[in-house]
């Protein structure tokens, strides 16, 4: 891993942001000329699902797992700028448990609008989690790392939604999740940005009005005891992966008890972070 992470770990700030309002905005985490590969890759991607999956080209795209289809993806999985931060905030027993990436393209009217209305439909990550798990509030365990790939400085252009704060609680804060609870705040950041939320903090999609397609990257990190959420389809990485991106990918040396009860060999970030920081930086 690229020792130079090291000048991106969390700073007090994020982390109080984290805690508080359950997500933070890291402006300037991919270059300009990433970010245009990227869109390259993404639509080629996303043009090969749409038209397996035989989708209307004016609806949103999910593709899920979408990390084993492309090189480029597997650049993001440690990117410095933000896994440092992903490690300072769970921990180094930590996994790629799930990747998705959404493209919405510009409403058209009569279909998107009319049908979807402003598009909205507030959840918490996760599924059964939200059943599950009997606290109040439920336990994080995961969160995500949203890289945007388009403009999205303006209202309107299939912003994320989130409403700071609504991670710390375990119903929805509105009457009817097809509407933005006042709370809410749009994301408005430009491309090249990572929007790092906890799961479960109330969030939606949006529709587009703008001229060009929105395009992101979800990359979700979790404990290595979650079971993926998606199929991870990563086997035809591993041969070129460094140990800690194996990790991430879900290998464990040990098998099925070293992702609950990890040796050293199973958890090489561990290793890695003792190695540059100390053995303070790996206590719990
Ligand atoms: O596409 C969006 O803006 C929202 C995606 C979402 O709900 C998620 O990543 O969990
Ligand atoms: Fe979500």
């Amino acid at each position: 891993m690229d020792p130079k992470c090291l000048d991106y770990r969390l700073t007090e700030e994020e982390s109080i942001r984290f805690e508080r309002d359950g997500y933070f905005i890291l402006e300037n985490v991919l270059p300009q000329d990433l970010v245009e590969d990227l869109v390259d890759v993404v639509d080629r991607v996303d043009g090969a699902y749409r038209e397996r999956e035989e989708m209307d080209s004016y609806r949103r795209s999910n593709m899920l797992d979408f990390i084993g289809k492309d090189d480029l993806f597997l650049e993001l999985l440690d990117w410095p700028q933000t896994l440092p931060k992903v490690w300072s905030i769970l921990g180094w027993n930590i996994q790629l448990y799930h990747s998705h990436m959404t493209v919405t393209p510009t409403a058209e009217a009569g279909k998107t609008f009319e049908k979807d209305g402003p598009g909205v439909g507030f959840h918490q990550d996760s599924g059964r989690l939200n059943m599950d798990l009997e606290t109040t509030p439920r336990p994080r365990i995961s969160l995500k790392v949203a890289f945007f790939l388009t403009d999205l400085t303006e209202p309107g252009r299939g912003n994320f939604y989130v409403v700071p704060g609504s991670h710390l609680r375990n119903d929805f804060p509105g009457e009817n999740r097809k509407v933005a609870p006042e709370e809410t705040v749009p994301v408005l950041v430009p491309a090249g940005t990572a929007v790092f939320f906890d799961r479960r903090i109330w969030h939606s999609a949006s529709v587009n009005y703008w001229h060009t397609p929105r395009r992101v990257l979800f990359y979700g990190y979790s404990y290595r005891w979650l079971r993926p959420r998606d199929d991870m389809d990563v086997a035809h990485y591993l041969d070129r992966c460094d140990p800690i991106r194996k990790q991430l990918l879900g290998v464990s040396l040990s098998g099925g008890h070293g992702y609950t009860s990890p040796k050293d060999d199973d958890v090489p970030l561990k290793g890695w972070i003792e190695q540059h920081l100390g053995e303070e930086a790996v206590v719990a």
